[in-house]
């Protein structure tokens, strides 16, 4: 037996004796087991039946209502040092951490059975990926790991051969707001969540093990575990450059990821490569070139607004063999949710009740679908490259109703880490709390960085080492508004024309106007033609507000100083700079 299964073993053991379960099921991932689990499952009512005339093998889940997105103020980063843990993160001593915790854990698997979930986070032969085991009580999480990630045999066969793997301990306890925390333990590769279902912080291989331990993992060993889509854009001439991009949580990555491109281009041969529409891990390969894999294996996606529309590729992928989780249903028994715009009306809401517009939304505003990135209609074929793909461009991005124009280039991989840095973003659904706070978050990373993010700039720039070829980095804004309250641009498939410019510069063959925000595109290089703007949209999306963005930079300046001395004088001195040439360009 491998060291690692023993220690797997030696671990079940003790989460048994602490917890108590009835039955302990080893997950092989097999089509049979999974079968007796929705059984089980629609059987007890954790899973309804939805029409499998129109969506064969999908089901409906309705959870607590008042476990419906991820809960920040109860994830905790418990290391020994509380700065290590930074600013950015609710923070615990180690031994506080297991001792709360442990407390809610011990009995609680009494009468449930114990489902031990081994998985490998990315292509089970990629040496980017990474295994880990999540133990949970919830047959839900077990049929959602399915989806998201490589689960079952062979993830346990890749284990055996491994150094180490992250350990996960689940229960969804009581369901109950004031006995939950979502716990982890970067420096014990450890993570124990109790009392949520919500898939945030209960598929522990997404969140807490792809974003806030392997941020850890990746800066002791020199790559970047990120919160950004993977997509390859195809041009005309069958050349493939691919991109990753950060925004937060529910702005967009999903379908930014499966962009259908506008009619025009679309004859022209253009195409758009889904390799992943949430996590990216990537590492500079022996060219220096930074390759990325997308750990996942499916899309955790937002379900309102999804639409022939906005994106006919979620559509298709989510036709058959698809959680829904807390939309609500038509009279046939057909997944509805707001914006899905296909003629049909709910009768029923997420919480079961009859639909009443005046009550609430028929579906949760945060309302999920879970399904195999494979039933995607654009997955890459590269997307299971163990090698990952070559990344030209890094995007940035946030909700900005005001103030950052549409698109703009960082002039060099500093200032792109600043660029990355300084995003902000209208808080949304995703997260527990008020939507449409303005807050800055880093990277998209405001609630997924499992370290200090002093340390992590710090980590981004010391990427920078002379040798690696680092991608170009951007900055977009597709949420800029009018006077009118109304999206100045019309996004989606439009944003190609964007991507379309960045390729362009990458290259070489695209122009730029040098500001000291970054570089702005020249309306002649965005091809423009066929997108309808009012005057505006043409002033304000590719304008340079000197005073706006001077304000701007001083809250920047003072966003970093509020991180203390470990915040790298790189970065500082990147803020005085563009402040010291704004402020030369002020009239006087
Ligand atoms: C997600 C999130 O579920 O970011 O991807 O909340
Ligand atoms: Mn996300």
């Amino acid at each position: 037996m491998g060291s690692q299964l023993a220690a797997l073993n030696e671990w079940v053991t003790e989460v048994a004796e602490l917890t108590g379960p009835d039955a302990i099921h080893w997950c092989d991932g097999s089509d049979v087991e999974n079968a007796a689990l929705v059984a089980q499952m629609q059987a007890d009512g954790t899973l309804i039946e939805l029409n499998q005339q129109t969506h064969p093998g999908s089901w409906l889940h309705r959870s607590d209502p008042d476990d419906v997105a991820r809960v920040e103020h109860l994830t905790f980063v418990c290391t020994t040092e509380q700065d290590d843990a930074g600013p950015n993160n609710h923070w615990m001593s180690p031994a506080d951490g297991h001792a709360k915790v442990d407390a809610l854990f011990d009995g609680c698997m009494a009468g449930r059975t114990m489902y031990v979930v081994p998985y490998c986070m990315g292509p089970i032969d990629s040496p980017l990926s990474r295994c880990g085991v999540e133990i949970t009580d919830s047959p839900y999480v077990v049929a959602n790991m399915r989806i998201m990630t490589r689960m079952g045999a062979p993830a346990l066969a890749r284990i055996e051969q491994e150094k180490s793997f992250v350990k996960g301990l689940h229960s969804v306890g009581e369901l109950d707001p004031e006995r939950r925390f979502i716990m982890h333990f970067p420096e014990e590769l450890t993570i124990k969540s109790y009392g949520s279902g919500y898939g945030g912080n209960a598929l522990l291989g997404k969140k807490c093990h792809a974003l806030r331990i392997a941020s850890h993992q990746a800066k002791s060993e020199g790559w970047l575990a990120e919160h950004m889509l993977i997509l390859g854009l195809e041009n005309p001439q069958g050349e493939t450059h691919y991109i990753a991009a950060a925004f937060p949580s529910a702005c967009g990555k999903t379908n930014l990821a499966m962009l259908i491109p506008p009619e025009g281009y679309r004859v022209d041969g253009w195409k758009v490569w889904t390799v992943g529409d949430d996590i990216c891990w990537m590492r500079p390969g022996s060219d220096g070139r930074l390759y990325a894999i997308n750990p996942e294996a499916g899309f955790f996606g937002v379900a309102p607004g999804t639409s022939a529309s906005s994106n006919p590729n979620a559509l298709k992928s989510i036709q058959s063999n698809t959680i829904f989780t807390n939309v609500g249903v038509t009279a046939d028994n057909q997944p509805w949710w707001e914006g899905i715009d296909n003629g049909m009306s709910p009768v029923t809401d997420w919480r079961g009740e009859p639909y009443d517009a005046s009550k609430r939304p028929a579906a949760h505003p945060n309302s999920r679908f879970t399904v195999s990135a494979k039933q995607c209609p654009c997955y890459s074929p590269e997307a299971e490259n163990p090698a990952g793909v070559p990344i030209s461009a890094i995007v940035f991005g946030g909700r900005r109703p005001s103030l950052v124009p549409l698109v703009f280039e960082a002039r060099d991989w500093t200032h792109g880490v600043l660029v990355g840095a300084a995003m902000g973003s209208e808080t949304t659904a995703a997260a527990s709390g008020a939507v449409g706070v303005m807050r800055r978050d880093p990277m998209a990373m405001k609630p997924f960085c499992g370290y200090n993010f002093a340390d992590y700039f710090a980590h981004w720039l010391s990427l920078d080492d002379g040798r690696n070829k680092l991608p170009k980095i951007f900055h977009v804004n597709w949420f800029r508004k009018g006077e009118d309250g109304k999206f100045l641009w019309p996004g989606f498939g439009e944003n190609l024309r964007v991507l379309e410019w960045m390729i362009g510069r990458v290259k070489d063959e695209a122009h730029a106007i040098e500001t000291p925000i970054g570089h702005l595109p020249t309306l002649d290089d965005l091809n423009l033609d066929g997108v309808s703007l009012s005057d505006e949209a043409r002033a304000k999306l590719f304008d340079f507000d000197r005073p706006g963005w001077k304000a701007e930079l001083d809250s920047i300046g003072d966003y970093l100083e509020g991180y203390g001395p470990r915040m790298p004088q790189a970065l500082k001195d990147e803020q005085q700079r563009i402040v010291k040439a704004l402020v030369a360009i002020e009239p006087s």
